[in-house]
């Protein structure tokens, strides 16, 4: 950090003083964004190619979404469900209609939602699939990330996700990701599998996108065995792949799905579950729920932020984008020997750079990128996430990709 950026520096001090440190950020500041742009408090102007993380799908602080946030504020923020609303009804009939299924269970966050998700599964398989209770497996892959809390990071094999936090829940088993034989295999050798809960691309593990026709393949195994196929689209969902969902490149459609991050714009935390009633209807009222889960700003946030979604044609245009993105930077890696390739789908893309997983060469390119004002970070040692907003333009990509080839050809 240098001298200059004083004001910066003493927004770090302060966090560094009073927060916990559960976070090593990249050392700038924000304190303003809109659409594809983020500011410091230097008042430097950076392309935002991270999006809160796919949170910000609809760029930051849209008019339309934060007009619905102000709105209702004004008027009722939470009743808890305790009583009715004015707003969860009308939002639970349009999400369920907007992703064709029978119901919601309204949540916060994406760990919620993927919590709230595994309930919902053990419970069907123990009152109606006849699994003996406390019995019931679920099937995860390695690598996987679904949140942060005790249970999702007892089956989680990343050290520093799980290290020192147990004793672990039991009943999760891990099968390589991208490997139709070693789901076929675990479900065929083990009794009492409930679920299969997947991420259809890798966000966290480095954006790995299964081959063509896992999701299918792996969808018809478990409809064949009797195990509900749990998509977790927190981070892949809204629009971020190309498609609304990133199960529609294969015209997969999960029995439990989960949605978070950007199904609020990232103005607020709302997450979601959503399945049909056969497996929605095993929770019975007091049997699960939250005290924001459902909330009046919530319900009218989210209707606002998945309106954006189909009236500004973001998946549309996250594929069209995308396509560009990943041709140009093929075409860079192949004369750069520092990339060593790219991948992803729509905007969600990755590059891995030819260097070893400890080394310090993708966070450095990141440093030297914020310079250059554009704002990235690695997701595990030397891969790093590209994922701007969703509203980008043609030329907005454009220019983000010149600023990345000319970072990267100064290393
Ligand atoms: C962090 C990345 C990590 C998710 C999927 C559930 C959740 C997430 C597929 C939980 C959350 C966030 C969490 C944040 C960093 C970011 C992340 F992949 F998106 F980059 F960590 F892997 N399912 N992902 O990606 O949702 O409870 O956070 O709302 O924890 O550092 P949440």
């Amino acid at each position: 950090m240098l001298v200059k950026d004083k004001k910066s520096s003493a927004f770090i001090a302060l966090e560094n003083k009073y927060g916990a440190h559960n976070y090593h950020p990249l050392e700038v500041v924000l304190n303003k964004g809109k659409g594809v742009f983020v500011w410091d408090v230097e008042g430097k102007k950076y392309y935002d190619f991270l999006s809160a993380y796919s949170a910000v799908n609809q760029g930051h602080c849209h008019p339309k979404i934060i007009n619905s946030l102000k709105e209702q504020a004004e008027k009722l923020t939470l009743t808890s469900r305790a009583f009715y609303n004015d707003k969860l009804g009308e939002y639970e009939k349009f999400i369920t209609n907007y992703f064709g299924f029978d119901k919601v269970l309204p949540m916060n966050t994406g760990a919620e939602a993927v919590e709230t998700a595994i309930k919902l599964c053990r419970k069907y398989a123990y009152e109606k699939k006849g699994v003996p209770e406390e019995k019931a497996n679920i099937i995860v892959c390695e690598n996987n990330f679904h949140g942060r809390t005790t249970t999702i990071i007892s089956f989680s094999n990343d050290e520093d996700a799980r290290k020192n936090f147990g004793p672990y829940t039991p009943g999760f088993i891990k099968i390589p990701y991208n490997d139709i034989n070693a789901l076929k295999r675990i479900i065929k050798t083990t009794e009492n599998i409930a679920g299969f809960l997947v991420e259809p691309i890798q966000g966290e593990a480095g954006v790995y996108v299964p081959h063509d026709g896992y999701l299918t393949k792996a969808k018809e195994i478990c409809d064949q065995n009797g195990v509900l196929f749990i998509a977790d689209e927190v981070q892949t969902g809204i629009a971020r792949t190309g498609k609304l969902l990133a199960v529609n490149h294969e015209n997969v459609i999960p029995d439990i799905l989960i949605l978070g991050k950007a199904l609020s714009g990232g103005v607020y935390p709302v997450s979601a579950v959503l399945a049909n009633n056969e497996i929605m209807d095993v929770i019975k009222p007091g049997q699960h729920g939250s005290t924001f889960g459902g909330n009046p700003l919530a319900s009218a946030v989210a209707v606002a932020a998945l309106e954006v979604i189909e009236e500004e044609k973001l998946a549309e245009n996250a594929e069209k984008l995308g396509n560009i993105f990943r041709k140009e930077l093929q075409e860079f890696a192949n004369s750069n020997d520092l990339i060593k390739l790219v991948r992803g789908k729509g905007l969600l893309n990755a590059i891995l750079i030819d260097d070893t997983e400890d080394s310090s060469t993708a966070l450095d390119i990141c440093i030297k990128l914020k310079e250059n004002g554009l704002l990235a970070k690695p997701t595990h040692g030397n891969i790093i996430r590209f994922a701007p907003p969703l509203v980008m333009t043609e030329d907005q990509l454009m220019d983000c990709i010149s600023i990345i080839k000319k970072t990267i050809t100064e290393f």
